[in-house]
């Protein structure tokens, strides 16, 4: 799917800004709200969470639906052309109305959906109502647990705990934008790339759609940098050459755009359509238990991250993604996970520009209904009890659709901390990462985040991953407050992974420890900012010496909000950051660490071997 950009033939209109906006306490659509405008609405800023912008426990804590509108105002020439409605996301259901009518509904937070509104506009004045319902149940993605109870006092309480350790922020997450396109367009454009020698091999595919789409004739243009044209071609399917080619990798993150035209078969006048794909250079490849970039042992240094701030909660900010960003690369970091869910269109185009590797990850979180936070002690079954395998493909589909043709996305994490030890697993994950693999143009590596449960002697899928990732909390929920106990744990387990995969790579996709901000101890205790920067260092001592381990994410790049709860001080503290990105001791430990790390061969340095 392509990111909504102008060009000579194409619009784009910001729907961003206060729009209006209801809770539903349940009757909005049996009394169809979208046939009139919302009454009682307060004013809602687009793109934000509503939850913690009301002074209201009701507001933050609101489970269910709540309405948006807005007027949009189409000037008349408009509707010569093709006009699309664009959704960012929006968490976690959404159906939209245009003047009261049925436009477009789509299921999952993270991913853009968009419909044509032609045949329901008209000129002038219309109305866009967007009915958004943030529940999570076993059949969603995340998973959560939704609770009707009667209290003693008759009164109904409903609850949707998160069975993962996020707030469930919900609302208008991502730009809602109105685009234009020409009756004829180019609807995708699929890259892979390849290097052959000093030449970069790029094969394209552009979907051409609408009226007349078979008469149309398709012109392409690799340019660099400087925008001269590199390479040329024409027709929907080909392979150009880019002589003495600059690659795509941290440190030099070299961008070329392909410019894509479609033309009138004869070839006069002007384009019809336009459009312009940044891509990247650069081969991704496991193998010999190393992970290859551009056949180069690459060696990640990063954090799991979210996304998350105060106020706007899950809402795009674009200031919060460049500062991220930069905060990475001043840490010597050189990748980040988008833990548990698809970011922003916007981050990602950042990550290509900044030269920021991602592990890019399905919102495929609280698939397990046995670890801590599911109600009840009894043993239960997570794989008869869930009924996300639907859900599941579809958002893998929307995923590597919209972020197929980034240069920064190395690999797909299909899951975080499923039950693979729990009977049905692999029948569960095995059609899920073949669909992966066919789907993906540039067949990615694929991984999923093992839970500590999930160790070499229970787990069931990693034999079908390419990269066994591990979040692991040694010293933490387990030996808590005991760091050579951590180390002893962690570096057996690292070698009966080996014995029972030799030659896998292994990722620590999470470690890490909570501190709060200025709380300190010596010798170092639990929730201290010492214990914090303390056990990243024994974790490093072990991964330095197992030459299986191809990477290190820490857990988690800044404090994040969460569900309330007894384990949870005004959120998850394991932030090397705080929430408003101020470092702790652990930043300046990984910034020493990781600067010192090169990209590159990381282990191949002999003092890094066992
Ligand atoms: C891991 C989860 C992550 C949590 C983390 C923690 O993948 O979402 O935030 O634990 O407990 O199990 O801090």
């Amino acid at each position: 799917m392509l990111y909504p950009i102008m060009t000579d033939t194409r619009e784009v209109f910001d729907l961003n800004g206060i729009w209006q906006f209801r809770l539903d306490p349940g009757q909005g659509l049996a009394e169809r709200w979208y046939e009139r405008p919302l009454r009682e609405s307060v004013p809602m800023p687009v793109p934000a969470s509503f939850n913690e912008l009301g002074a209201a426990a009701a507001d933050r804590d609101h489970v269910g639906r709540v309405w948006y509108e807005r007027e949009l105002l189409i000037p008349r020439r408009l509707l010569e052309r093709r006009l699309v409605l664009r959704f960012g996301a929006v968490a976690h259901a959404a159906q939209v109305y245009l003047n009261g009518q049925p436009l477009v509904a789509h299921r999952g937070g993270f991913t853009p959906f968009e419909a044509e509104i032609n045949a329901l506009a008209q000129p002038g004045k219309n109305r866009l109502t967007v009915l958004v319902d943030n529940t999570l149940d076993y059949s969603t993605l995340p998973v959560a647990h939704y609770r009707e109870e009667q209290l003693p006092d008759g009164s109904r309480l409903v609850t949707d705990i998160p069975n993962f350790d996020f707030f469930n922020y919900a609302g208008i997450h991502r730009p809602v934008r109105l685009y234009t396109t020409p009756a004829t367009y180019i609807r995708d454009i699929v890259l892979t790339s390849a290097l052959d020698g000093a030449d970069g091999l790029v094969s394209y595919r552009v979907v051409v759609d609408g009226v007349g789409r078979e008469a149309v004739a398709v012109r392409l243009r690799l340019l660099d940098a400087e925008g001269r044209t590199v390479a040329s071609g024409q027709g929907t399917e080909g392979q150009l050459r880019i002589k003495d080619v600059q690659p795509w990798e941290p440190g030099q993150p070299y961008l070329y755009t392909c410019l894509v035209e479609l033309w009138d078969g004869d070839g006069s006048g002007e384009p019809l359509d336009s459009y312009e794909e940044p891509f990247g250079v650069r081969t991704v490849a496991v193998e010999d238990g190393q992970f290859l970039l551009n056949g180069k042992p690459f060696y990640f240094k990063g954090c799991g991250k979210h996304e998350d701030f105060p106020i706007h909660g899950r809402g795009l900010d674009e200031a919060v993604c460049v500062k991220d960003l930069n905060l990475l690369r001043w840490l010597g970091a050189n990748s980040f996970r988008t833990s548990h869910y698809p970011y922003a269109e916007e981050l990602m185009r950042l990550a290509d520009r900044l030269g920021l590797v991602v592990i890019d990850e399905v919102p495929a979180v609280g698939l397990h209904l046995n670890l801590g936070s599911g109600p009840g002690s009894a043993r239960r079954q997570t794989w008869r009890e869930l009924t996300t395998a639907a859900q599941h493909e579809q958002a893998l589909r929307e995923l590597i659709a919209r972020d197929k043709n980034h240069a920064c996305v190395v690999m797909w994490s299909v899951a975080n901390e499923p039950a693979t030890e729990e009977e049905g697993a692999r029948a569960y994950f095995e059609p899920l990462l073949r669909l992966a693999r066919q789907l993906d143009p540039q067949c990615r590596p694929l991984t999923i985040t093992l839970q500590m449960w999930a160790t070499p002697a229970s787990d069931t899928v990693a034999d079908l991953l390419d990269v066994i990732a591990l979040n692991r909390y040694y010293g933490w929920y387990v030996h808590g407050g005991r760091l050579e106990a951590a180390r002893a744990l962690l570096q057996a387990e690292l070698r009966e992974w080996m014995k029972r995969l030799p030659g896998k790579p292994i990722l620590l996709s999470e470690y890490g420890a909570d501190a709060l901000a200025g709380m300190h101890d010596e010798p170092p205790t639990m929730f201290s900012e010492e214990y914090q920067a303390a056990l990243l260092q024994t974790y490093h001592e072990v991964l330095d010496a197992c030459p299986a381990v191809i990477g290190e994410h820490v857990w988690n790049f800044a404090d994040f909000q969460t569900e309330q709860g007894i384990t949870r001080v005004q959120g998850n503290r394991k932030g090397i950051f705080t929430r408003d990105r101020r470092p702790k001791l652990a930043a300046h430990t990984l910034r020493a660490r990781w600067r010192a790390i090169p990209d590159f061969g990381y282990k191949l340095q002999p003092s890094s071997r066992e």
